[in-house]
């Protein structure tokens, strides 16, 4: 019989099989958590003091210059579910206010905030609000983290589920022809 041909075959198939659910798995683990920085400079000013970011961007504060700064949101510059933020960990502007200097972010320091809700955000430095240092932070969904500028259509997915979804995709339509190649061809007892 002509059997002995489809030996290479399916060595040949199964590699392929593999090959292709390893790509599709190493693909998918690329996606990353955007963190996005802003500096706090002796030019007393948020820099760059408008920034979009996605969801669940994590945004960090620098002091890059001699001069302690705060990083303090405005009671009422908040979308309604977003909790409150500010350096040195208070639950209200007028409590940051009064605690002073205490949530100081001195030279070379950092302060953080990982932003879940979308929306507009104002916020400001304590010692500093009378010179103009106040900035925004919008959250919304397809913003990126680069310096493109912002491009007119942005995708409701950002880039990282995609990347995500599509490499579990691949790695389960491997598996899938992995089970189904078995059970077409490896029960047929034709083995010599
Ligand atoms: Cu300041």
């Amino acid at each position: 019989m002509s059997d002995h041909a489809s030996t290479p075959s399916r060595r040949r198939v199964l590699q392929t099989a593999a090959a292709a659910s390893g790509l599709a798995i190493a693909t998918g683990a690329t996606g990353a958590q955007e963190t996005v920085t802003i500096d706090m400079t002796d030019g007393l000013v948020f820099d760059p003091d408008s920034t979009e970011v996605a969801p669940g961007t994590t945004v960090v504060w620098e002091t890059v210059g001699s001069i302690p700064h705060s990083v303090t949101a405005y009671d009422d510059g908040l979308p309604e579910e977003a909790e409150y933020f500010a350096s040195g960990g208070f639950d209200n502007e007028a409590d940051a206010r009064d605690g002073w200097p205490d949530g100081s972010v001195n030279q070379g320091e950092t302060y953080e905030h990982t932003f879940e809700v979308e929306g507009e955000y104002e916020y400001f430095c304590i010692p500093h609000e009378g010179a103009g240092m106040v900035a925004s932070l919008t959250v919304a969904e397809g913003a990126g983290g680069d310096g493109g500028g912002g491009g007119g259509g942005p995708p409701k997915v950002p880039t990282s589920a995609l990347d995500l979804t599509l490499g579990l995709m691949g790695a389960m339509a491997g598996a899938i022809a992995l089970v189904f190649f078995f059970i077409k061809y490896g029960g047929s007892g034709e083995e010599e």
